[in-house]
């Protein structure tokens, strides 16, 4: 899909996202860590009324659980993440083949993760926190010796900074908040910057403006010309950013002639929730990482660490589980590089992806012995080869009605799902 030209009032990179070698890493690298943590983290999920009764919520808990502004002052004083482990979250994320990670640099309670000088409300100067560390700092350190890359959320909506909610005072707001976009370039140079809180919620002060958003990239193009900025910096619209951000889906039509990102999480919240148990299975997360590469998006796969810093055992366990099945008879062949076919249809049993003039057919449900699979082709093409990843096992082209029937001779080689790669010689 085209980018339409940039219109009056609109702004972004001149280039054009799905070509520009701005934007190459981003569009290969397919999987990436999302990681929640703030002073929220420090409750944990639950937050105790003083009348003894328990609410329950992750990072939105400061809001939906109406903690007043003195009690989440005070709780986050005591917020000391002294296990946050900057190289075991490397690790973790390089070990479930994620190419890059985004941390929220400050969230909707406007506490910000690095020692801003622009207001005190922040790791180094309200918590009881080694004042010498700098987790952002720490992160970047590591991730660059690992070659992931490191991108910052960042929430323009801002429960916390008196300025945001008054139209009158809110340029001040928007003073320190380019004050802090600008520090986070300049001391942790961040290849990618996710904005969120830019929609207009019931606070009927935010008037943050498509132009608003085209100003504030142009003002980050500025300092860094191959940032990668998301589409939450204006109006989600395709004029707006980089890539659109579909949240806890996966769409099935290209979005609005954007690339694009789902972002999930591994249970049912962003922040660390220690109620929530319900994880979602290994192989439901392989599953959608195949879907959307097969669709031509990435994956944005979210922890949330508990109050000490660390990433929950069940997702670790996870992010393990899809690494290992990425490393496994060169799987990941499916994912890295890898996009959205143009040439077949979705089908039931999997999914299918495409590099160059390979095709990748994903099976997460491996047929009896003797039954076909079936691809549907949407334009005439030929196959050329066809083989098991890992396995020394035939499989049986035969064109069959609008497509090819593909029946392998043996067994599955995993069972999340096992690829087949076909070479196939697309029309001229
Ligand atoms: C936002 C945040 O409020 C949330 O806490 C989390 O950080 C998530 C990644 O982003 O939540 C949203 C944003 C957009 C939609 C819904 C929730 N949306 O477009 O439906």
């Amino acid at each position: 899909p085209q980018r339409p030209a940039a219109g009056p009032g609109t702004n972004h990179a001149t280039d054009d996202p799905f070509t520009s070698s701005r934007t190459s890493w981003w569009r290969q690298d397919r999987f990436g860590m999302f990681i929640h943590f703030g002073a929220y983290s420090n409750l944990e999920g639950e937050y105790t009324r003083p009348d003894g009764t328990v609410c329950r919520n992750a990072e939105w808990i400061k809001r939906e659980c109406g903690i007043p502004d003195e009690a989440y002052e005070k709780q986050a004083a005591t917020f000391n993440p002294s296990a946050f482990d900057a190289q075991a979250i490397v690790r973790a994320a390089k070990d479930a083949g994620q190419r890059y990670i985004v941390i929220t640099s400050k969230h909707h309670d406007g506490y910000a993760m690095w020692p801003t000088k622009q207001n005190t409300w922040n790791l180094r100067d309200h918590s009881s926190f080694d004042p010498h560390r700098d987790i952002l700092a720490e992160l970047k350190k590591a991730a660059d010796a690992a070659g992931i890359k490191l991108g910052f959320y960042y929430s323009i909506w801002d429960w916390h900074d008196r300025d945001f909610a008054d139209p009158a005072t809110f340029p001040r707001y928007k003073k320190r908040m380019y004050g802090q976009l600008k520090e986070l370039i300049d001391n942790y140079d961040p290849a990618l910057l996710w904005f969120d809180g830019e929609w207009d919620t019931d606070n009927p002060t935010n008037t943050w403006s498509r132009q608003d958003g085209a100003d504030l990239q142009a003002y980050l193009h500025g300092l860094n010309p191959r940032l990668i900025v998301n589409n939450r910096v204006g109006k989600r619209d395709v004029v707006d950013g980089d890539f659109g951000t579909p949240e806890q889906e996966i769409p099935t039509e290209p979005v609005d002639g954007q690339l694009w990102e789902s972002c999930m999480t591994l249970n049912d919240h962003w922040g660390f929730a220690r109620y929530d148990t319900n994880w979602k299975a290994p192989a439901t997360v392989v599953r959608n990482l195949l879907d959307v590469a097969s669709r031509g998006g990435n994956y944005l796969l979210n922890v949330g660490p508990d109050k000490l810093g660390r990433i929950p055992q069940p997702s670790v366990d996870r992010l393990r589980e899809a690494g290992r099945w990425l490393g496994a008879h060169g799987q990941g062949d499916a994912v890295y590089g890898a996009g959205h076919t143009g040439l077949v249809a979705d089908p039931s049993w999997g999914a299918v992806s495409r590099r160059g003039n390979e095709l990748y057919a994903s099976v997460t449900s491996w047929p009896a012995a003797g039954t076909p699979l079936h691809l549907t082709a949407k334009q005439p093409f030929e196959i050329a080869s066809a083989r098991v990843l890992g396995s020394s096992q035939q499989v049986k082209v035969a064109p069959s009605g609008d497509g090819f029937d593909l029946t392998p001779s043996g067994a599955a080689t995993d069972p999340i799902a096992s690829v087949i790669r076909l070479t196939v010689k697309p029309p001229a």
